[in-house]
């Protein structure tokens, strides 16, 4: 076993006291955030845990810290990288206007989601490495997601959006509205420590002239504009614009990570989860299969016969290093709604659980992402200082079925544009299916659903553009493209509360697997999806710890 610890105390938000690489070993110890002692003593090949999280996302994080303040052991799976280590220009991210090898997912030339600029192709070829952000293609669609400790919360815009009451009986018809917006919602905002931009600074500051512009287009033309939370520590970004700390979201970082300012899932939950002592962390490892053991064992988890997980060990090039199984008493899967859907999927599929019900894979929803940009007047700018965080919205839900993030273009240039990421009422649902042939997990989405998501989005932006005289960008997404409708950032279903799982997430015919991400909400969210997730997932996980973790709890 080879052991390395590194000190970085100048890393952002991150304090790497210890990290342990076992080389052929199964778990690497793990710190976040200023926690001296190691979350974890090696584990032995072969080991058997409480409970294992597949992926550090949202669910995952949440799932992890309760489980461990109720007494449970907790390891879990990541199959993207520690991101603690400072690359050669001695940051930890790369810049959303420079991306370089640890911007990418396993890709050897960048798939920037906007693909032009002016005429100019803006993608290049790169070193391929477990870079960051994976643009993962399906047939009709490219999904956007973080890879890494901390999942989607290391590359995402950090919008906290709590959907409007009304809408999320559509969306999660099961779940109790009140419990939802009395408890969870207020519980997930304060663990992911979301807060509300200072609207007086947000009036005057050159960082937010592009929101301020947004507004002005949207009031115009009779649309509700709204300021939407952020997890961004607003503190440092004030003092960003006055040069006093090192530039991050004034810099134009996000996509490719945050250096400061952003608190990430690294500095919330996970931070928390790791404070507790019961929870490890394996970044470089990937979840390959889950199966009944057979003649069961397991020692809780309400019953659970335990779960025999087998999990590959992989380098910065994607290679396998060493494959080794864990037995577990229970498994939760949070590896994101693509991530989980295709485990499950392809689980089903080929007899290693066969019981799952036929709703598997089914639900798969983009979150109606379409992106766009207008070409604003010379006399309109809206200024070459942008902050990479958004911090507003234009909603326009209930009349034409789209609510409009007014999103930054970060170039560092004047662009007279304005950029806007919809989300949409999409009715269109994809499913995953297991192509034996091909051995991979298929989607069936098709680039023609996003007509909806446009005519939805054109109930904002024809407006704005008659009201003020001005007309699509066409240069973004290719020549002559207005719309940016091959993408989506928001992935969402595949293993649908209530259908593939029971109204808490427990995956039907198997005691002891549960669903806790992103694939549990039925493809659409009205709004980013983050903060539901996180909540959706503390409501699951109360009512677990309190029914099925009985006998584990200390
Ligand atoms: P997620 O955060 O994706 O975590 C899953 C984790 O599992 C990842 O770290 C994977 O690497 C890992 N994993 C997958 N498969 C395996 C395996 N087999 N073995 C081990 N590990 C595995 O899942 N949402 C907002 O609300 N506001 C925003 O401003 C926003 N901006 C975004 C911007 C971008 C560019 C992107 C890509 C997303 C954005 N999102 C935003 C979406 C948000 O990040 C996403 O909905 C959540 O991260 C999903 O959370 P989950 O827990 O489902």
């Amino acid at each position: 076993m080879t052991a390395t610890v590194r000190h970085n105390a100048s890393s952002p938000g991150v304090t790497r006291r210890g990290f342990i690489a076992g080389t052929g070993s199964l778990i690497g110890a793990a710190t976040l955030a200023g926690h001296a002692t190691p979350a974890y003593a090696q584990a032995d090949p072969g080991a058997h845990v409480q409970a294992l999280v597949i992926g550090t996302g949202y669910g995952g994080s949440v799932a992890a810290l309760r489980l461990a303040e109720a007494g449970v052991e907790v390891h879990m799976v990541e199959m993207g990288m520690a991101w603690d280590t400072p690359g050669p220009d001695g940051k930890i991210f790369a810049n959303t206007t420079a991306p370089d090898f640890r911007s990418f997912w396993l890709r050897t030339r960048t798939r920037q989601p906007i693909s032009q600029f002016l005429g100019f192709p803006l993608d290049k070829n790169v070193p391929c490495y477990t870079g960051i952000l994976d643009a993962e293609d399906f047939g009709g669609i490219t999904v956007y997601q973080g890879r890494g400790v901390g999942g989607g919360s290391l590359v995402n815009g950090g919008m906290a959006v709590t959907p409007r009451r009304e809408n999320f009986g559509a969306v999660l018809p099961s779940v109790d509205v009140d419990e939802m917006y009395d408890v969870y919602y207020p519980r997930a905002n304060a663990g992911l420590g979301v807060s509300d931009v200072d609207p007086g600074w947000w009036e005057t500051t050159d960082c937010y002239k592009y929101a301020r512009v947004g507004r002005k287009h949207a009031e115009r033309s009779g649309f509700p504009f709204v300021f939407v939370p952020n997890v961004y520590d607003w503190e440092y970004m004030a003092q960003e614009a006055t040069g006093s700390v090192p530039k991050s979201a004034l810099a134009g970082e996000v996509l490719y990570g945050n250096n400061h300012g952003k608190k990430s899932l690294r500095q919330t939950y996970l931070a928390a989860a790791l404070a507790t002592g019961r929870v490890t962390i394996s970044p470089l490892h990937k979840v390959t299969s889950v199966a009944p053991v057979s003649g069961g064992g397991g020692s809780g988890g309400g019953g659970s016969p335990g779960y025999a997980v087998v999990i590959d060990q992989i380098d910065t090039g994607g290679a396998t290093t060493a494959t080794q199984t864990v037995t577990a008493d229970t498994v939760f899967f949070a590896a994101g709604s693509v991530g989980t859907s295709k485990l499950l999927t392809r689980l089903k599929a080929t007899g290693v659980l066969p019981g799952l019900n036929g709703e598997i894979g089914k639900g798969w929803g983009d979150n109606g992402n379409v992106m766009c940009g207008r070409a604003n007047h010379l006399w309109d700018p809206t200024g070459k200082l942008q902050s990479a965080m958004p911090t507003a919205g234009i909603d326009n839900w209930a009349a034409g079925g789209a609510f409009a993030e007014v999103a930054p273009l970060p170039t560092g240039i004047e662009t007279y544009a304005s950029f806007y990421l919809s989300i949409t009422n999409n009715p269109h649902r994809a499913e995953f299916s297991w192509n034996a042939g091909s051995g991979a997990v298929e989607l069936n989405w098709r680039t023609a659903w996003k007509q909806p998501s446009i005519a939805a989005a054109k109930t904002i932006f024809d407006k704005i553009n008659s009201k003020e005289g001005t007309i699509y960008r066409t240069d973004l997404f290719g020549a002559y493209k207005i719309w940016g409708d091959h993408l989506t950032y928001h992935p969402l279903g595949g293993a649908v509360l209530n259908r593939a799982t029971d109204n808490h997430g427990r995956l039907h015919g198997y005691t002891g697997l549960y669903v806790i991400d992103g694939s549990l909400i039925p493809g659409n969210a009205s709004v980013n999806p983050f903060v539901t997730i996180t909540a959706l997932a503390e409501r699951n996980i109360e009512s677990l710890i309190a029914t099925d973790f009985q006998a584990l709890r200390r």
